[in-house]
C-alpha cells in the first residue's frame, strides 16, 4: 500500500505503461503537456513536480494546439507512444473538445485529464465553472462525451484505479481506439488514499493483430476470385498494420492495382507499378478511372469517406465491395462481404485462398496507361506558371482576383510550390496536413517513397492540426526534417505550438500558402453559383461589403517575432532559394508563399455531395441544384 494522492497515483500509473507490438516492447507515455491552471497546477502540478519519474512535461500555448501535437504523436510513433494532456478546467478543458474529436475520427490514441469542478461543491460555483441550471452534475467536461471513446468523472481518489485500466483498454485496442478522457475533480486530485502497489505494477499492453476468421477470409475469397477488373482501396488500417509490404506483394502476386486514401497514403510506396495514387474527390486521374471500371472494390483498413468514394457515386452500380478491417462497424459499410481482422494477417490470407484458386486479374495495359495518363498531368501541374495568356486551373473566380494577386503579391502556383518543395527537400521529410485546399494537392502531387511519412488529418479536416501536427511529427521522428503544409487560414485560426518547437528545440518547417482567403471554400460557394462571400481575406469597403482590397499580411514577420528563420517568396526563384536555405537551419523556418489564388488542383471526376439549396434567388443556385440532384440519383443509396 502506498498512500497518495489521485494525482500522484494518475503519474505513477502512466510511468508504468508499456506497450508490445509484434513482440517489440515500447515505454507507452512520454509525458504530460499541460496548460496550468487552478484546477490543475495544484493537485496534478505537484504530483509532477514532486516525482515525475520517467515522464517528461511539456508546456502547451492553446490546449486545443498541445493535444493535436500528442494526436501526432501517437500517429507517427504508429499508436505505440503518447503524451497525455492535460488541461485546467472550463475553457482550458472546452479548448481540448476538438482535438479528442478530431484523434477519434482519425482513430489515434489520445489521453485526456481535463479538470473539473469541486466533488464537494463547496465553493460553487468555482471559478470557470459552467452552472448548468438543469443539473450541477452537468459540466463542460460533459462535452466529451461526444466526442470519446471512453469517458469518466473522478469523484472519489479511489476512482482513478478503473479509470486507469480502461484507459489503456481503448488507448492500445486497434479498433476502439481514439480519445479518452479522465475529468478530474479539481479536490480529488489532492485527496488521497492507500493504494495497492499491485496497480504500480509494469504492466505490457499486447497490441494484438487479430487473426482472421477462415469462414470470413473464404467468404471474401470467393468474391475477389469472380473479379475480372478488381481494385484495392489502401486504407489508414493498412498503415497502422505496418502492412504496406504485404498489400504491395499482394497486388502483384494477382496483377491487382490499389489506389490510396488520405490516412493510407504512404503506408505503400508511390513508385510502386500497382499504386495508381489518390482516389475520390481529392484523388488522381489514374485512381478514379479505374476505380470507374472497377467490378470488386477490396476496401482495407479504410472507413469509406465521401471524399474516397465520392459520395457513394465513384463505382459501378453493380460493383461488390469486400472489406478486411479490424473495426466491425467500418468493416460492415456498404454492404460488404467482410473479414474482420488485421490488415496484413488479412491480406496474407486472402492471397493464401487466391493462390489455391489460381487468380489472377484481367488487367492487361489499363494500369500503366492510367498511371501515364497521370504522370502526364503532374509534369503539367508541376510546370503550372504565371505568364500573359495565364488561366487558372479552377474557374469559378471573382475577376478581379488574380490580376490583383498577381500585382501585389506574387506570381507563383500553388501546384508548382508543392511540386518544387517535394523535389528540394529530402525524400524522408515528414509532411503534414489537414485542411483547406493543400489536402487536395498533396493527395494528388506529394509522392512518398519513405514509408509513414505522410501526415494528413483529413478523418476530421480540422484547421490548426498542421503546425502542431508537424511538431508531433518531429517529436515522433527527431531524425527527419518536418514539414507543415498550411493554408493562410489554418495559419491564422491556430498556430501556437510553432513557439513550442522553438521552446522544445524541435525544428519544423512551415510552408505557409498565402492566398489570402479560405480558397477551397471560396472554391466551393463560388462553383455553387454563390457570390464571392466572406472566403477572400479582404477589407470592408465604402458599400459595408466585405469586398475591399485585399488584407496583406506579413506572415514571415509574424513568424520571426517568435525567432523563426522566416523567407518571403513571390517568385518561384525566391521559393527555391528559401527551401534550401532552410535546410540550413537549426530553428524551426516558416516560407510565406504568396501562391495565385485559383491554382490549385482541380477535381479528377468524382463528385462530392454537398447542401446545395434546392430554392434560390439566384439562377446559378438553382442550376447547381439541378446538378446536384442529377449526380445523386446515380450515387449508391447507402
Ligand atoms: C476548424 C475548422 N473550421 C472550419 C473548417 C472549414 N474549412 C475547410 S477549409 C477552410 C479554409 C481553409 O483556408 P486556408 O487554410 O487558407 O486554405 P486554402 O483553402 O486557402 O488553401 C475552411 C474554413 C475546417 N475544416 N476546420
Ligand atoms: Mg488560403
Amino acid at each position: 500500500m502506498a498512500k497518495m494522492t489521485m494525482a500522484q497515483a494518475i503519474v505513477k500509473f502512466l510511468d508504468n505503461q508499456y506497450v508490445s507490438f509484434d513482440g517489440v516492447e515500447t515505454k507507452f507515455v512520454d509525458g504530460i503537456f499541460t496548460v496550468f491552471g487552478h484546477g490543475i497546477v495544484l493537485g496534478l502540478g505537484e504530483a509532477l513536480d514532486s516525482d515525475r519519474g520517467g515522464l517528461r512535461v511539456y508546456q502547451g500555448k492553446n490546449e486545443q494546439g498541445m493535444a493535436h501535437v500528442a494526436a501526432s504523436f501517437a500517429k507517427m510513433n504508429n499508436r505505440r507512444k503518447i503524451i497525455a494532456c492535460a488541461s485546467s478546467i472550463g475553457p482550458g478543458s472546452a479548448n481540448m473538445v476538438t482535438a479528442a474529436a478530431t484523434a477519434t475520427v482519425n482513430h489515434v490514441p489520445l489521453l485526456l485529464f481535463p479538470a473539473d469542478a469541486f466533488a464537494t461543491r463547496q465553493p460553487d460555483p468555482v471559478l470557470q465553472q459552467f452552472e448548468q441550471v438543469n443539473s450541477l452534475a452537468t459540466t463542460t467536461n460533459d462535452a466529451y462525451k461526444a466526442v470519446t471513446r471512453y469517458w469518466d468523472r473522478i469523484q472519489r481518489p479511489e476512482q482513478i484505479m478503473s479509470a486507469l485500466i480502461n484507459a489503456m483498454r481503448v488507448l492500445t485496442d486497434t479498433a476502439e481506439t481514439g480519445a479518452v478522457a479522465i475529468s478530474i475533480c479539481q479536490d480529488v486530485e489532492g485527496e488521497s488514499f492507500d493504494y495497492p502497489d499491485s496497480f504500480f505494477q509494469k504492466r505490457v499492453h499486447k497490441i494484438t493483430r487479430i487473426a482472421p476468421a477462415k469462414e470470413e477470409i473464404d467468404d471474401i475469397a470467393k468474391v475477389v476470385a469472380s473479379a475480372k477488373k478488381p481494385l484495392v482501396i489502401c486504407g489508414g488500417g493498412v498503415r497502422y498494420s505496418e502492412a504496406g509490404e504485404a498489400l504491395e506483394s499482394f497486388c502483384k502476386k494477382f496483377n491487382i492495382p490499389f489506389a490510396e486514401t488520405q490516412s493510407g497514403k504512404s503506408a505503400c510506396l508511390s513508385s510502386d507499378e500497382y499504386n495508381l495514387g489518390g482516389l475520390g474527390v481529392t484523388g488522381n486521374s489514374s485512381g478514379n478511372d479505374i476505380a470507374k471500371e472497377a467490378d470488386v472494390i477490396i476496401g482495407i483498413g479504410t472507413r469509406f469517406s465521401d471524399f474516397t468514394t465520392a459520395s457513394k457515386s465513384l463505382f459501378k452500380a453493380d460493383a461488390k465491395f469486400v472489406t478486411i478491417n479490424t473495426s466491425r462497424f467500418d468493416a460492415y459499410k456498404l454492404d460488404a462481404v467482410k473479414a474482420v481482422c488485421d490488415a496484413k494477417l488479412g491480406i496474407i490470407a486472402l492471397g493464401d485462398e487466391l493462390e489455391k484458386l489460381n487468380y489472377t486479374s484481367s488487367y492487361t495495359t489499363e494500369i500503366k496507361a492510367a498511371k501515364d495518363g497521370w504522370d502526364r498531368e503532374m509534369e503539367f501541374l508541376s510546370n503550372y506558371a504565371y505568364d500573359e495568356n495565364f488561366k487558372p486551373l479552377i474557374e469559378a473566380r471573382d475577376e478581379k482576383t488574380i490580376p490583383e494577386f498577381a500585382e501585389i503579391f506574387g506570381t507563383i502556383t500553388q501546384t508548382a510550390a508543392v511540386a518544387m518543395i517535394r523535389k528540394l527537400i529530402p525524400a524522408d521529410a515528414t509532411c503534414t496536413a489537414a485542411a483547406g485546399s493543400l489536402p487536395g494537392d498533396l493527395q494528388r502531387m506529394w509522392t512518398t517513397d519513405s514509408r509513414y511519412t505522410y501526415n494528413m488529418e483529413y478523418g476530421y479536416s480540422c484547421m490548426g492540426y498542421e503546425i502542431a501536427g508537424a511538431l508531433g511529427s518531429k517529436m515522433a521522428m527527431p531524425d527527419k526534417e518536418a514539414y507543415a503544409m498550411c493554408g493562410d487560414g489554418s495559419w491564422l485560426m491556430l498556430h501556437s505550438e510553432l513557439v513550442t518547437s522553438m521552446q522544445e528545440h524541435k525544428k519544423i518547417n512551415v510552408m505557409l500558402f498565402d492566398n489570402s482567403g479560405f480558397g477551397c471554400i471560396n472554391n466551393l460557394e463560388m462553383s455553387n453559383g454563390i457570390g464571392n462571400l466572406a472566403t477572400e481575406f479582404r477589407f470592408r469597403n465604402e458599400n459595408g461589403e466585405l469586398l475591399g482590397d485585399l488584407i496583406p499580411i506579413d506572415f514571415a514577420k509574424c513568424a520571426s517575432g517568435y525567432g523563426v528563420k522566416t523567407y518571403t517568396a513571390r517568385t518561384p526563384e525566391e521559393l527555391e532559394f528559401a527551401l534550401k536555405d532552410s535546410l540550413k537551419q537549426e530553428v524551426s523556418t516558416l516560407i510565406d508563399i504568396k501562391v495565385l489564388p485559383k491554382t490549385m488542383t482541380d477535381g479528377y471526376g468524382a463528385w462530392w455531395h454537398v447542401g446545395v439549396p434546392s430554392v434560390s434567388k439566384n439562377e446559378k443556385v438553382n442550376k447547381a441544384f439541378e446538378a446536384k440532384e442529377e449526380s445523386k440519383s446515380k450515387a449508391r443509396k447507402y
